[in-house]
């Protein structure tokens, strides 16, 4: 998984020793001057001098780096992406794990205020339970990364944690395995986070996120409740929205009482009253106002999106432990909803751009200062400010608001972005099927981007 950036970011300056390496290169040509300079980081960062002549054994590897710019390009609506990572399998295992596993699920929900069903949909998202945690050499994975000029900041600190990690004795060299991008274990901890936050819970003496499926699931619920998490409260409810609301209020960022969206004509998804107390909650609406919609709690959005800050996959492992609790199926809307082309969306940033918005990187996918952006030209637009662009919004905004003359976007010149867009996501390798009867052959890589925009 992809930890917050705070996280890094509190961990880069807590190691802000004299010799950050400042370099980078793409290719292996100033690898090994680079790996000197981590020996002199990790040694100033107290790591031992047997761990750190692991790194006299690493080489840049070009295959690494051939993932990580593998990007797909998603254009997939919340609908499509979530029925992709939900299957039949997912749910089923999901709540037959869960059963399994009571008695430490009970132990866990007593010491960490983590529910099962949270953390049994990390585990099927990250890993199919286990099944795919991957065969990289992760030491050496974050090693490339690091060295590599796309995100270097992100990988650097990964790498000296990843030294005091062998230190802590855990793991030996040979276990240090995982995703291509160096998440290790079946929930995919990264080696600042398995440092952190990992438990030996089944009191072997090793904290071991690889085979101890009771350290697996009690150490995501520690860094759940590192994150934030709060005991007996929700995390995500799906919830009907009524046709008018105060659209510009659907925001992440923005939360009322349950009471107030109550008062607003929000109900339970089967047109139930919501319970009207002062829970905070923020209305997220990932197509829009006509798609679905929830009721993020502050689970949500603290604990949530610090374990991943990408909306979508937050979404996604959110809503998917309501299933595996119970939920229904998601509801479709109120009307269908069509999604924009990645095309589209490289169309609307290079317009809001040229009116000086900042959009971040013409990414084609539909992060934060993209969702902004949309939703101040909605506002300006007269159009409800639910800051989702649909085709027909992209339209609007770039014909610059006039209703009379819609034009196809598509007609409309493209502009690309001359960078390449944004490689997969720095959290792990592509899934594989776990079995023949699990339907997620070709499942995306994560659908985020590293500075955390999502699609949605
Ligand atoms: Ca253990």
């Amino acid at each position: 998984m992809m930890r917050s950036l705070l996280a890094v970011l509190a961990l880069a300056t807590a190691l802000a020793t004299p010799a950050l390496a400042q370099s980078c290169g793409e290719s292996a040509s100033g690898f090994k001057g680079f790996i000197a300079e981590m020996k002199q980081e990790a040694a100033a960062a107290g790591v031992s001098k047997r761990s750190i002549s692991t790194l006299d054994a690493i080489n840049y590897d070009p295959a690494i780096i051939k993932r990580d710019r593998a990007q797909n390009i998603f254009s997939d609506s919340f609908l499509t992406f979530q029925g992709k990572m939900i299957s039949k399998y997912r749910l089923t295992q999901g709540q037959a794990l869960v059963q399994k596993h009571k008695a430490i699920f009970d132990r866990i929900s007593k010491q960490y205020g983590v529910p099962a069903p949270v953390i049994v949909a990390f585990w099927a998202l990250e890993t199919d339970f286990g099944a795919t945690t991957g065969d990289y050499d992760t030491i050496q994975a974050i090693a490339t990364l690091a060295w590599d000029c796309r995100r270097p900041e992100k990988f650097r600190p990964q790498l000296v944690a990843s030294l005091q990690l062998l230190d802590a004795g855990d793991l030996s060299r040979a276990e240090f395995k995982g995703a291509w991008a160096g998440e290790i274990g079946q929930t995919q901890f990264m080696a600042y986070d398995y440092n952190e936050s990992a438990v030996d819970f089944d009191g072997n003496g090793k904290r071991d996120l690889r085979n101890s499926v009771p350290d697996v699931l009690a150490s995501t619920a520690n860094l759940l409740r590192k994150h934030g998490w709060k005991a007996g409260q929700p995390w995500l409810q799906e919830v009907a929205v009524p046709a008018k609301l105060p659209w510009d209020q659907a925001d992440i960022a923005i939360s009322h009482p349950r009471s107030q969206w109550a008062k607003w004509g929000v109900t339970t998804i089967d047109g139930g009253a919501l319970k009207a107390d002062s829970l905070p909650a923020a209305l997220l609406l990932p197509m829009g106002r006509n798609g679905p919609a929830f009721l993020a709690y502050e689970n949500f959005t603290t604990a949530y999106l610090k374990w991943n800050e990408s909306l979508v996959y937050s979404t996604t492992a959110a809503y998917l432990a309501t299933r595996i609790a119970g939920a229904p199926a998601v509801s479709k809307g109120r009307a269908p909803v069509q999604h924009p082309s990645y095309e589209q969306i490289v169309q609307l940033q290079n317009k809001l751009a040229s009116l000086n918005y900042d959009v971040g990187k013409i990414d084609g996918k539909i992060g934060k200062g993209t969702r902004a952006a949309v939703k101040d030209q909605q506002a300006k637009l007269g159009l409800p400010a639910d800051s989702y662009p649909s085709p027909d919004v992209i339209a609007r905004i770039i014909k610059g608001g006039k209703k009379s003359a819609l034009i196809p976007v598509e007609e409309a010149p493209v502009e690309m972005a001359e960078e390449a867009p944004a490689a997969a996501p720095v959290k792990k390798a592509k899934k594989k099927p776990v079995t023949e009867a699990d339907p997620l052959a070709e499942l995306p890589a994560e659908g985020t981007d590293e500075e955390g925009n999502s699609l949605y």
